[in-house]
């Protein structure tokens, strides 16, 4: 279960965020109103959420995941992989000073690179994406931390995709979203599997808050299938951030 949530309010400079999208520019004002209804669907999960003021210097620092990775004995402070994003992690750092003793705050150094989007946590494992984001430097530090804290970790090789939890969702219950190059992978067979459909492959990016499923709002298909397995859904719309291929995982850390 988690307790707490950390965001961070998208800055003015949101227009001008990393984009492969090819979706346009996020509107700002409708990107505001999003992400407060985001904050309100954690709320509503019983999570207790820390907003972070945005930085005009950093346009894609709404998307907080990727400056830390979160477990109950260890803080990971991240060294993101674009260039843009790199320095991001120092204000989230600050902030899981609240949270976090010094011991339990550990980092990834250079020529390592990791962004949390690449990090999906199924129990005591987690599967670290080797993406453009992420380099084997930085997952083999973010291996031999984990270890200290007495988790395991397990690698999984992106060719497609910006991060691992682009394409997969694991929202408990040993169930799996799994969509574009994640579908049918080997390394994911043990899981009770639910694709989704190519031309959705963006609502893949779903996250477990308690017992509930947040799910990108406008994909019914993915919602019915999630319904389907016996899980409760909340839609919450991130149509701005997807212009940004940012996703409801990427909108806060949760621990
Ligand atoms: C980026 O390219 O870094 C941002 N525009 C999107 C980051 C999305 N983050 C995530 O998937 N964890």
């Amino acid at each position: 279960m988690f307790t707490y949530a950390i965001v961070r309010t998208p800055a003015a400079t949101l227009t001008e965020g990393i984009s492969m999208a090819n979706l346009g520019k996020p509107i700002y004002p409708l990107a505001l109103e999003q992400h407060a209804a985001y904050i309100r669907a954690l709320r509503a999960c019983g999570v207790a959420v820390t907003v972070m003021e945005p930085d005009p210097a950093y346009p894609d620092s709404c998307f907080v995941e990727d400056a830390a990775v979160l477990a109950e004995r260890v803080a990971v402070i991240t060294n993101p992989g674009a260039e843009s994003r790199k320095g991001e992690e120092r204000a989230v750092e600050e902030v899981l000073r609240r949270f976090y003793a010094s011991d339990q705050i550990q980092h990834i150094h250079a020529p390592g690179t990791l962004e949390g989007g690449d990090i999906m946590r199924v129990g005591e494992c987690f599967y670290v994406g080797l993406s453009e984001r992420t380099n084997p430097e930085g997952a083999r530090q973010f291996r031999e931390i984990l270890r200290e804290y007495g988790y395991t970790v397990r690698e999984v090789q992106l060719n497609e995709m910006l991060h691992l939890k682009t394409g997969l969702a694991y929202p408990e219950n040993g169930i799996l979203l799994t969509a574009g190059e994640f579908a049918g992978h080997p390394l994911f067979r043990d899981f009770k599997t639910i694709p989704i459909d190519p031309l959705d492959a963006y609502s893949a990016n779903c996250i477990w808050v308690n017992g509930t499923v947040l799910v990108p709002a406008g994909y019914p298909a993915t919602t019915a299938r999630i319904e389907a397995a016996g899980l409760t859904v909340l839609e919450v719309d991130t149509s701005e951030f997807r212009k940004l291929d940012g996703g409801l995982s990427c909108l806060s850390l949760r621990f």
